[in-house]
Protein backbone atom coordinates (compact mmCIF):
# COMPACT_ATOMS: atom_id res chain seq x y z
CA UNK A 1 0.00 0.00 0.00
CA UNK A 2 1.16 3.68 -0.92
CA UNK A 3 2.24 6.04 2.25
CA UNK A 4 -0.34 9.08 1.05
CA UNK A 5 -3.43 7.97 -0.75
CA UNK A 6 -4.34 9.48 -3.79
CA UNK A 7 -7.36 11.80 -4.71
CA UNK A 8 -10.67 10.15 -5.21
CA UNK A 9 -10.34 11.38 -9.12
CA UNK A 10 -6.98 9.89 -9.25
CA UNK A 11 -8.35 6.16 -7.76
CA UNK A 12 -11.00 6.20 -9.96
CA UNK A 13 -8.91 6.75 -13.29
CA UNK A 14 -6.74 4.12 -12.18
CA UNK A 15 -9.18 1.77 -11.64
CA UNK A 16 -11.57 2.59 -14.69
CA UNK A 17 -8.76 1.70 -17.06
CA UNK A 18 -7.81 -1.16 -15.15
CA UNK A 19 -11.23 -2.12 -14.62
CA UNK A 20 -11.67 -2.09 -18.36
CA UNK A 21 -10.14 -5.22 -19.21
CA UNK A 22 -12.96 -7.20 -17.67
CA UNK A 23 -15.90 -8.51 -19.72
CA UNK A 24 -18.97 -6.81 -18.82
CA UNK A 25 -22.90 -8.86 -19.18
CA UNK A 26 -23.71 -5.81 -21.23
CA UNK A 27 -21.09 -6.58 -23.57
CA UNK A 28 -23.28 -9.51 -25.12
CA UNK A 29 -20.39 -11.08 -25.49
CA UNK A 30 -20.98 -13.39 -22.34
CA UNK A 31 -22.74 -17.00 -23.33
CA UNK A 32 -20.48 -18.93 -21.10
CA UNK A 33 -21.98 -17.79 -17.21
CA UNK A 34 -24.96 -19.24 -15.21
CA UNK A 35 -24.66 -15.68 -13.84
CA UNK A 36 -26.29 -12.55 -14.99
CA UNK A 37 -26.63 -8.97 -14.76
CA UNK A 38 -28.20 -8.28 -11.21
CA UNK A 39 -31.65 -6.39 -11.60
CA UNK A 40 -31.12 -2.50 -10.81
CA UNK A 41 -33.58 -2.97 -8.65
CA UNK A 42 -31.70 -5.24 -6.09
CA UNK A 43 -28.21 -3.55 -7.32
CA UNK A 44 -29.60 -0.34 -5.57
CA UNK A 45 -30.94 -2.02 -2.59
CA UNK A 46 -28.17 -3.62 -2.28
CA UNK A 47 -25.65 -0.19 -2.27
CA UNK A 48 -27.59 0.40 0.58
CA UNK A 49 -27.21 -2.09 2.83
CA UNK A 50 -23.33 -2.40 2.87
CA UNK A 51 -22.79 -2.61 6.76
CA UNK A 52 -24.80 -5.47 7.29
CA UNK A 53 -22.96 -8.54 8.30
CA UNK A 54 -25.16 -11.77 8.80
CA UNK A 55 -22.59 -13.18 10.79
CA UNK A 56 -23.85 -11.75 14.01
CA UNK A 57 -27.64 -12.22 13.35
CA UNK A 58 -28.70 -10.70 16.55
CA UNK A 59 -27.31 -7.72 15.47
CA UNK A 60 -29.90 -7.30 12.93
CA UNK A 61 -32.96 -8.98 13.72
CA UNK A 62 -34.50 -6.92 10.56
CA UNK A 63 -32.40 -8.50 7.97
CA UNK A 64 -33.02 -12.13 9.77
CA UNK A 65 -36.43 -11.88 9.76
CA UNK A 66 -35.86 -10.85 5.59
CA UNK A 67 -34.17 -13.99 5.15
CA UNK A 68 -36.86 -16.15 7.21
CA UNK A 69 -39.13 -14.03 4.83
CA UNK A 70 -37.24 -15.14 1.46
CA UNK A 71 -36.69 -18.69 2.96
CA UNK A 72 -40.40 -18.83 3.10
CA UNK A 73 -41.18 -17.17 -0.50
CA UNK A 74 -38.67 -19.51 -2.07
CA UNK A 75 -39.94 -22.72 0.08
CA UNK A 76 -43.52 -21.84 -1.32
CA UNK A 77 -42.26 -21.75 -5.01
CA UNK A 78 -41.02 -25.39 -4.10
CA UNK A 79 -44.23 -26.67 -2.76
CA UNK A 80 -43.34 -26.58 0.56
CA UNK A 81 -43.73 -22.75 2.62
CA UNK A 82 -42.60 -24.50 5.70
CA UNK A 83 -39.01 -25.24 4.51
CA UNK A 84 -36.00 -24.15 6.81
CA UNK A 85 -33.08 -22.86 5.84
CA UNK A 86 -30.27 -19.67 4.69
CA UNK A 87 -29.31 -17.46 2.26
CA UNK A 88 -25.96 -18.41 1.81
CA UNK A 89 -23.13 -16.96 -0.82
CA UNK A 90 -23.24 -19.80 -3.45
CA UNK A 91 -24.12 -22.98 -4.86
CA UNK A 92 -20.85 -24.61 -3.44
CA UNK A 93 -21.42 -23.35 0.22
CA UNK A 94 -25.34 -24.50 0.08
CA UNK A 95 -24.13 -28.11 -1.78
CA UNK A 96 -21.11 -28.16 1.24
CA UNK A 97 -23.81 -27.69 4.56
CA UNK A 98 -26.29 -30.22 2.77
CA UNK A 99 -23.58 -32.61 2.98
CA UNK A 100 -22.19 -31.84 6.09
CA UNK A 101 -25.49 -31.71 7.55
CA UNK A 102 -26.18 -35.03 6.56
CA UNK A 103 -22.93 -36.43 7.47
CA UNK A 104 -23.18 -35.15 10.97
CA UNK A 105 -26.88 -36.74 11.37
CA UNK A 106 -26.00 -40.27 10.32
CA UNK A 107 -22.63 -39.76 11.93
CA UNK A 108 -21.10 -43.42 10.15
CA UNK A 109 -17.14 -43.67 9.42
CA UNK A 110 -17.07 -44.41 5.42
CA UNK A 111 -20.13 -42.54 4.99
CA UNK A 112 -20.50 -42.48 0.50
CA UNK A 113 -23.35 -40.05 -1.38
CA UNK A 114 -24.41 -41.09 -4.50
CA UNK A 115 -24.88 -38.83 -7.50
CA UNK A 116 -24.59 -38.20 -10.94
CA UNK A 117 -21.31 -38.04 -12.95
CA UNK A 118 -22.44 -34.91 -14.10
CA UNK A 119 -22.89 -32.79 -10.74
CA UNK A 120 -21.21 -29.70 -9.90
CA UNK A 121 -17.64 -29.38 -8.77
CA UNK A 122 -19.14 -28.18 -5.38
CA UNK A 123 -19.32 -32.15 -4.45
CA UNK A 124 -15.73 -33.25 -5.14
CA UNK A 125 -14.85 -30.29 -2.77
CA UNK A 126 -17.68 -30.74 -0.16
CA UNK A 127 -17.00 -34.58 -0.07
CA UNK A 128 -13.10 -33.52 0.34
CA UNK A 129 -13.44 -31.53 3.21
CA UNK A 130 -16.35 -33.65 4.55
CA UNK A 131 -14.28 -37.37 4.22
CA UNK A 132 -17.27 -38.39 2.03
CA UNK A 133 -16.60 -40.66 -0.47
CA UNK A 134 -18.66 -39.99 -3.78
CA UNK A 135 -20.22 -43.11 -5.71
CA UNK A 136 -20.63 -41.05 -8.80
CA UNK A 137 -23.52 -42.90 -11.49
CA UNK A 138 -23.21 -42.96 -15.13
CA UNK A 139 -25.56 -41.02 -17.30
CA UNK A 140 -27.14 -41.75 -20.02
CA UNK A 141 -28.72 -39.22 -22.70
CA UNK A 142 -27.46 -36.29 -20.22
CA UNK A 143 -28.66 -37.57 -17.11
CA UNK A 144 -28.73 -39.96 -14.55
CA UNK A 145 -29.29 -43.77 -15.48
CA UNK A 146 -31.53 -44.14 -12.71
CA UNK A 147 -31.18 -48.27 -13.31
CA UNK A 148 -27.71 -48.31 -12.00
CA UNK A 149 -28.06 -46.63 -8.74
CA UNK A 150 -29.46 -49.37 -6.54
CA UNK A 151 -27.09 -51.74 -6.66
CA UNK A 152 -24.84 -48.74 -5.57
CA UNK A 153 -26.69 -48.47 -2.54
CA UNK A 154 -24.90 -49.40 0.85
CA UNK A 155 -24.93 -49.65 4.69
CA UNK A 156 -22.74 -46.71 4.12
CA UNK A 157 -25.22 -44.65 2.00
CA UNK A 158 -26.07 -41.08 3.56
CA UNK A 159 -27.63 -39.46 0.81
CA UNK A 160 -28.50 -39.25 -2.63
CA UNK A 161 -28.46 -36.27 -5.30
CA UNK A 162 -30.30 -35.24 -8.22
CA UNK A 163 -29.47 -31.98 -10.61
CA UNK A 164 -32.44 -29.77 -11.89
CA UNK A 165 -30.67 -27.62 -14.52
CA UNK A 166 -27.20 -29.87 -14.60
CA UNK A 167 -24.06 -27.38 -15.13
CA UNK A 168 -22.93 -29.10 -18.78
CA UNK A 169 -26.32 -28.66 -20.10
CA UNK A 170 -29.13 -27.86 -18.17
CA UNK A 171 -31.05 -30.93 -18.29
CA UNK A 172 -33.15 -32.19 -15.11
CA UNK A 173 -32.39 -35.94 -13.25
CA UNK A 174 -35.34 -37.78 -13.17
CA UNK A 175 -35.74 -36.41 -10.00
CA UNK A 176 -39.19 -38.60 -9.30
CA UNK A 177 -36.92 -41.44 -9.71
CA UNK A 178 -35.12 -40.82 -7.48
CA UNK A 179 -37.24 -39.61 -4.82
CA UNK A 180 -38.91 -43.38 -5.05
CA UNK A 181 -35.43 -45.14 -4.51
CA UNK A 182 -35.30 -42.70 -1.68
CA UNK A 183 -37.99 -43.42 -0.35
CA UNK A 184 -37.75 -47.28 -0.71
CA UNK A 185 -34.25 -47.07 0.63
CA UNK A 186 -34.67 -44.33 3.62
CA UNK A 187 -31.91 -42.37 2.17
CA UNK A 188 -32.43 -38.38 1.91
CA UNK A 189 -32.53 -36.64 -1.56
CA UNK A 190 -30.70 -33.51 -1.88
CA UNK A 191 -31.76 -31.78 -5.35
CA UNK A 192 -29.32 -29.62 -6.72
CA UNK A 193 -30.95 -26.76 -8.26
CA UNK A 194 -28.61 -24.21 -8.18
CA UNK A 195 -29.36 -23.42 -11.80
CA UNK A 196 -33.18 -24.64 -12.04
CA UNK A 197 -34.34 -23.59 -9.24
CA UNK A 198 -35.28 -19.76 -10.50
CA UNK A 199 -36.59 -20.80 -13.94
CA UNK A 200 -37.63 -24.39 -13.43
CA UNK A 201 -40.97 -23.31 -11.07
CA UNK A 202 -41.86 -20.47 -14.09
CA UNK A 203 -41.47 -23.02 -16.34
CA UNK A 204 -43.46 -25.64 -14.87
CA UNK A 205 -46.73 -22.22 -14.57
CA UNK A 206 -46.84 -21.99 -17.77
CA UNK A 207 -46.85 -24.57 -21.02
CA UNK A 208 -43.35 -26.11 -20.01
CA UNK A 209 -44.16 -29.66 -19.39
CA UNK A 210 -41.28 -30.30 -16.79
CA UNK A 211 -42.11 -32.99 -14.51
CA UNK A 212 -42.27 -32.35 -10.53
CA UNK A 213 -38.46 -31.77 -8.36
CA UNK A 214 -39.46 -30.39 -5.82
CA UNK A 215 -40.33 -30.89 -2.27
CA UNK A 216 -43.69 -32.47 -3.50
CA UNK A 217 -41.68 -35.35 -4.35
CA UNK A 218 -41.60 -36.88 -0.37
CA UNK A 219 -38.31 -38.44 -1.18
CA UNK A 220 -36.59 -34.61 -1.31
CA UNK A 221 -34.81 -33.81 1.59
CA UNK A 222 -33.20 -30.74 0.88
CA UNK A 223 -32.90 -28.38 -2.12
CA UNK A 224 -30.23 -25.27 -3.30
CA UNK A 225 -31.27 -22.95 -5.59
CA UNK A 226 -29.36 -19.67 -6.51
CA UNK A 227 -30.81 -16.03 -6.82
CA UNK A 228 -27.11 -14.98 -8.06
CA UNK A 229 -27.93 -17.30 -11.49
CA UNK A 230 -31.56 -17.16 -12.79
CA UNK A 231 -32.77 -14.94 -9.83
CA UNK A 232 -31.03 -11.70 -11.14
CA UNK A 233 -30.00 -11.40 -7.65
CA UNK A 234 -26.70 -9.79 -6.79
CA UNK A 235 -23.76 -11.81 -5.83
CA UNK A 236 -23.15 -13.92 -3.52
CA UNK A 237 -26.62 -14.94 -3.29
CA UNK A 238 -27.42 -19.06 -3.07
CA UNK A 239 -30.18 -20.43 -0.62
CA UNK A 240 -30.17 -23.97 1.15
CA UNK A 241 -33.70 -25.38 2.17
CA UNK A 242 -34.48 -28.17 4.18
CA UNK A 243 -37.57 -30.21 4.19
CA UNK A 244 -37.71 -30.13 8.26
CA UNK A 245 -34.76 -29.37 11.02
CA UNK A 246 -33.89 -33.01 11.81
CA UNK A 247 -30.33 -32.77 9.91
CA UNK A 248 -29.85 -28.85 10.34
CA UNK A 249 -29.98 -29.78 14.62
CA UNK A 250 -26.75 -31.45 13.45
CA UNK A 251 -24.61 -28.41 12.67
CA UNK A 252 -25.40 -26.29 15.99
CA UNK A 253 -22.65 -24.09 16.67
CA UNK A 254 -23.44 -22.42 19.90
CA UNK A 255 -21.40 -19.00 19.65
CA UNK A 256 -22.07 -17.43 22.68
CA UNK A 257 -19.74 -14.03 23.08
CA UNK A 258 -21.24 -12.34 19.92
CA UNK A 259 -22.19 -8.37 19.84
CA UNK A 260 -25.64 -9.54 19.22
CA UNK A 261 -26.19 -12.62 22.08
CA UNK A 262 -26.53 -15.91 21.04
CA UNK A 263 -28.04 -16.84 17.55
CA UNK A 264 -26.78 -19.73 16.20
CA UNK A 265 -26.02 -19.76 12.46
CA UNK A 266 -26.32 -22.83 10.31
CA UNK A 267 -23.92 -21.98 7.71
CA UNK A 268 -20.15 -22.41 6.69
CA UNK A 269 -19.25 -18.67 6.65
CA UNK A 270 -19.31 -16.36 9.26
CA UNK A 271 -19.16 -12.70 8.51
CA UNK A 272 -21.09 -12.40 5.29
CA UNK A 273 -23.31 -9.81 3.39
CA UNK A 274 -26.81 -8.90 4.55
CA UNK A 275 -27.15 -6.90 1.78
CA UNK A 276 -27.38 -10.42 -0.06
CA UNK A 277 -30.52 -11.15 1.75
CA UNK A 278 -32.18 -7.42 2.02
CA UNK A 279 -31.74 -7.12 -2.01
CA UNK A 280 -33.03 -10.63 -2.75
CA UNK A 281 -36.02 -10.00 -0.44
CA UNK A 282 -36.58 -6.48 -2.22
CA UNK A 283 -35.92 -8.18 -5.76
CA UNK A 284 -38.59 -11.18 -5.51
CA UNK A 285 -41.35 -8.41 -3.63
CA UNK A 286 -40.66 -6.60 -6.71
CA UNK A 287 -40.50 -8.85 -9.73
CA UNK A 288 -43.34 -11.07 -7.98
CA UNK A 289 -44.26 -14.56 -9.66
CA UNK A 290 -45.57 -12.69 -12.77
CA UNK A 291 -41.78 -10.54 -13.07
CA UNK A 292 -40.18 -13.99 -12.88
CA UNK A 293 -42.00 -15.89 -15.13
CA UNK A 294 -41.51 -12.65 -18.12
CA UNK A 295 -37.49 -13.50 -17.29
CA UNK A 296 -37.67 -17.23 -17.76
CA UNK A 297 -40.20 -17.14 -21.15
CA UNK A 298 -38.23 -14.60 -22.57
CA UNK A 299 -34.65 -16.75 -21.84
CA UNK A 300 -36.47 -19.60 -23.20
CA UNK A 301 -37.60 -18.10 -26.11
CA UNK A 302 -34.03 -16.33 -26.91
CA UNK A 303 -32.95 -20.19 -26.42
CA UNK A 304 -35.56 -21.59 -28.81
CA UNK A 305 -34.46 -19.21 -31.27
CA UNK A 306 -30.77 -19.75 -31.06
CA UNK A 307 -31.38 -23.38 -31.35
CA UNK A 308 -32.91 -23.05 -34.56
CA UNK A 309 -30.44 -20.84 -36.04
CA UNK A 310 -27.83 -22.84 -34.85
CA UNK A 311 -29.03 -25.78 -36.20
CA UNK A 312 -28.86 -24.25 -39.69
CA UNK A 313 -24.80 -23.94 -39.65
CA UNK A 314 -23.62 -27.18 -41.99
CA UNK A 315 -21.50 -29.37 -39.99
CA UNK A 316 -22.72 -28.82 -36.45
CA UNK A 317 -24.31 -30.89 -34.38
CA UNK A 318 -26.37 -29.93 -31.35
CA UNK A 319 -25.98 -32.07 -28.31
CA UNK A 320 -29.70 -32.28 -26.77
CA UNK A 321 -32.54 -30.28 -27.53
CA UNK A 322 -32.66 -27.81 -24.42
CA UNK A 323 -34.86 -28.42 -21.55
CA UNK A 324 -33.71 -24.87 -20.14
CA UNK A 325 -31.67 -21.88 -21.10
CA UNK A 326 -28.52 -23.91 -21.99
CA UNK A 327 -27.27 -25.52 -25.34
CA UNK A 328 -24.63 -27.69 -26.12
CA UNK A 329 -23.28 -28.02 -29.45
CA UNK A 330 -19.91 -29.21 -31.41
CA UNK A 331 -18.31 -29.93 -34.93
CA UNK A 332 -17.45 -32.14 -36.46
CA UNK A 333 -14.32 -31.40 -38.17
CA UNK A 334 -12.83 -29.96 -35.53
CA UNK A 335 -12.18 -30.69 -31.64
CA UNK A 336 -14.15 -28.69 -28.91
CA UNK A 337 -10.78 -26.99 -27.78
CA UNK A 338 -9.63 -25.85 -30.77
CA UNK A 339 -13.23 -24.68 -31.60
CA UNK A 340 -13.71 -23.00 -28.33
CA UNK A 341 -10.57 -21.34 -28.93
CA UNK A 342 -11.16 -20.04 -32.07
CA UNK A 343 -14.40 -18.61 -31.19
CA UNK A 344 -12.53 -17.06 -28.14
CA UNK A 345 -10.25 -15.62 -30.12
CA UNK A 346 -12.87 -13.69 -31.62
CA UNK A 347 -14.46 -11.98 -28.14
CA UNK A 348 -16.81 -14.41 -27.27
CA UNK A 349 -17.13 -15.97 -23.72
CA UNK A 350 -18.17 -19.41 -23.94
CA UNK A 351 -17.84 -22.78 -21.84
CA UNK A 352 -16.18 -25.69 -23.29
CA UNK A 353 -16.36 -28.99 -21.84
CA UNK A 354 -14.73 -32.61 -23.34
CA UNK A 355 -18.27 -33.06 -25.11
CA UNK A 356 -19.28 -29.86 -26.57
CA UNK A 357 -19.57 -26.14 -26.54
CA UNK A 358 -21.69 -24.85 -23.69
CA UNK A 359 -24.21 -21.50 -24.26
CA UNK A 360 -26.47 -20.40 -21.33
CA UNK A 361 -29.41 -18.51 -22.61
CA UNK A 362 -29.06 -15.63 -19.67
CA UNK A 363 -31.33 -12.83 -18.74
CA UNK A 364 -28.65 -10.45 -20.84
CA UNK A 365 -28.77 -12.25 -23.47
CA UNK A 366 -30.92 -10.53 -26.60
CA UNK A 367 -31.74 -11.28 -30.23
CA UNK A 368 -29.22 -8.86 -31.18
CA UNK A 369 -26.32 -10.58 -29.44
CA UNK A 370 -27.53 -14.09 -30.68
CA UNK A 371 -27.63 -13.21 -34.39
CA UNK A 372 -24.20 -11.38 -33.96
CA UNK A 373 -23.10 -14.89 -31.87
CA UNK A 374 -24.55 -16.97 -35.05
CA UNK A 375 -22.78 -14.66 -37.35
CA UNK A 376 -19.44 -14.66 -36.64
CA UNK A 377 -19.57 -18.66 -35.89
CA UNK A 378 -20.57 -19.02 -39.23
CA UNK A 379 -17.52 -17.06 -40.76
N1 LIG B 1 -24.47 -26.53 -8.80
C1 LIG B 1 -24.59 -26.37 -10.13
C2 LIG B 1 -25.50 -27.27 -10.90
C3 LIG B 1 -23.85 -25.37 -10.77
O1 LIG B 1 -23.92 -25.24 -12.09
C4 LIG B 1 -23.01 -24.53 -10.00
C5 LIG B 1 -22.23 -23.42 -10.62
C6 LIG B 1 -22.93 -24.75 -8.60
C7 LIG B 1 -23.68 -25.77 -8.05
C8 LIG B 1 -22.04 -23.92 -7.73
O2 LIG B 1 -22.50 -22.64 -7.66
P1 LIG B 1 -21.57 -21.39 -7.25
O3 LIG B 1 -20.68 -21.10 -8.41
O4 LIG B 1 -22.59 -20.33 -6.97
O5 LIG B 1 -20.82 -21.78 -6.04
N2 LIG B 1 -22.13 -23.43 -11.93
C9 LIG B 1 -21.50 -22.41 -12.73
C10 LIG B 1 -20.60 -23.13 -13.72
O6 LIG B 1 -19.77 -23.93 -13.27
C11 LIG B 1 -20.68 -21.41 -11.93
C12 LIG B 1 -20.26 -20.27 -12.78
C13 LIG B 1 -21.03 -19.13 -12.86
C14 LIG B 1 -19.09 -20.33 -13.50
C15 LIG B 1 -20.65 -18.08 -13.67
C16 LIG B 1 -18.69 -19.28 -14.33
C17 LIG B 1 -19.48 -18.15 -14.41
O7 LIG B 1 -19.12 -17.09 -15.22
O8 LIG B 1 -20.75 -22.91 -14.90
Amino acid sequence: MRNHGLSQKDVNDKLTRIIKKDTNFNSGKIFGSMCTAPHYFSQKIYSKYLEKNIGDPGLILGTQKLENDSIHMIGSLLSHPGAIGSVVSGGTEANVIALWAARNYFNISNAEVILPSHSHHSFNKAANILGIKLIKIPSKNGIIDVNLIEKKITRNTILMIGVAGNTPLGLIDPINELSDLAIKFSIPLHIDASFGGFIIPFLRKSKYKIPEFDFSLPGVYSIVVDPHKMGMAPIPSSCILFRNNKFLNSLSNNINYLSGGKKPRKTLLGTSPGASIISLWALMNFLGQDGYSKIALRCMKNTQYLYEKLNTISGIDIVQKPVLNIIGFKFRKISNQSLAKKIRKKGWAISVFPTHIRLVIMPHINRQHIDNFIDSLSS
